[in-house]
């Protein structure tokens, strides 16, 4: 079936459509159309009203290429009023065309359970590894991994060359929630939908199973990846993820927050250095070191650094979002708990709507990064963002 795209020509004021579904079987006529928009942004958010262009059966069908996705058919009832805007949200939120997201985020998720299991074996101390695995294995949503996985395909590289790596993202993620749980910082009870580390295994073995999850993480990369990956880039990656983790990292944002806990004066900016730091820098560093284990260009990882810090961002304004907007049931862990200690979050600095839709913006900008990709190959990532910005929980 020949489809004669459509392609679009966009002003300030309107958004020309040409050559309207137009197929070899001649089923469709061809249509010149002047779409007026109010208001233009692009076309994610365009409002856009579908005019009445009518064919045999009463369909209108359109091939639009909306942002970094492919060409899709799109279609509606001759007459429809429903507008653009609505007929993408509802179709394309969380996934890229002809690409099973939530499939692919499963997949992703069970290679890595089964590479954490085999790489932290329960052996002696035993209460040391119990907890270490018990954290470790409680089911997360596996964002960093499937990051690291995504870019270093993206790049040319495989899932295997990026799993000892894309794991040790994981085991520094879980050590971080397994501290940040214990009664010295936010004394949380419930995390990944079970009691918390301490809860179960003592303050004591807590901490350490934190330290040797962290002491770990590197000791794995250097190790399961030597063979496969040349040696200068295990060594960008490694002193990449210390600096993501130190002061200028997750340490550093955590310290901030903690010093800034009901200090009402805190600005965005404050703000936003904190979300960078404590919870932006692993996120980037899972995306960026996923490149440099494929062998991506500089200029590929420039791009995906840029995506990286958009998402690195979106991930901790959603988390505020989630905070206020869901229960502890849903999110499990305890949910409120920003209001409760009156925390700088976005919502609170700029409203629930409007960090909503600087969350959108952050997702659209991250997309934008990468363009320069073939989209088909791109769509774990350009779902990632979505899957980010909309996520639940
Ligand atoms: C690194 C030495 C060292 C100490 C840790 C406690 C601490 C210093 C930092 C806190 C970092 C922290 C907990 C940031 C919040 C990050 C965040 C939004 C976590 C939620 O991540 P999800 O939603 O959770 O990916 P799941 O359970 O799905 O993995």
């Amino acid at each position: 079936m020949a489809y004669s795209y459509m392609t679009m020509a966009a002003s300030s004021q309107s958004l020309h459509f040409f050559n309207f579904a137009s197929s070899s079987s001649q089923e469709w006529r061809s249509v010149r159309s002047c779409f007026k928009l109010t208001p233009f942004n692009n076309c994610h958010g365009a409002n856009l009203k579908l005019p009445s262009v009518g064919t045999s059966n009463g369909e209108i069908y359109c091939h639009l290429k909306l942002g970094l996705l492919p060409y899709k058919k799109y279609s509606v009832s001759s007459g429809s009023t429903r507008t653009v805007t609505q007929l993408v949200t509802e179709e394309e939120k969380g996934q890229s065309v002809g690409f099973d997201f939530k499939n692919y985020m499963q997949s992703k998720a069970e290679a890595v359970d089964k590479a954490l299991d085999t790489a932290i074996p329960l052996e002696y101390p035993k209460k040391l590894h119990e907890s270490m695995r018990y954290s470790l294995l409680a089911g997360g949503k596996r964002v960093r991994p499937a990051l690291c996985i995504a870019v270093c395909e993206l790049v040319g590289g495989t899932q295997d060359l990026a799993m000892p790596t894309a794991c040790a993202m994981e085991m520094i993620h879980t050590m971080s929630l397994i501290h940040d749980d214990l009664p010295c910082m936010d004394n949380d009870d419930f995390r990944r939908g079970k009691p918390t580390n301490h809860k179960v295994f003592g303050e004591n073995i807590a901490v350490l199973a934190g330290d040797a999850l962290l002491s770990f993480a590197f000791e794995h990369i250097a190790v399961a990846t030597s063979k496969t990956v040349p040696g200068d880039r295990i060594l960008r990656v490694i002193s990449k993820l210390g600096k993501s983790i130190g002061s200028q990292g997750l340490v550093g944002g955590q310290v901030a927050d903690i010093t800034c806990a009901g200090d009402s004066s805190i600005d965005i900016k404050t703000l936003e250095w904190i979300h960078i730091h404590k919870t932006g820098m692993l996120l980037e560093c899972s995306v960026v070191s996923g490149g440099i284990l494929g062998g991506a260009t500089e200029e590929e990882i420039e791009r995906i650094e840029r995506y990286a810090v958009c998402v690195g961002l979106l991930f901790q304004v959603v988390d505020d979002i989630l905070d206020v907007s869901k229960s502890s049931e849903e999110l499990g862990k305890t949910a409120g708990k920003d209001l409760i200690t009156d925390k700088a979050t976005y919502p609170k600095l700029m409203g629930l709507e409007k960090a909503k839709e600087f969350a959108a913006e952050l997702a659209s900008r991250a997309k934008k990064e990468l363009s320069c990709f073939d989209p088909l190959k791109a769509a774990p990532l350009l779902g990632l963002a979505d899957y980010i910005a909309f996520r639940q929980n």
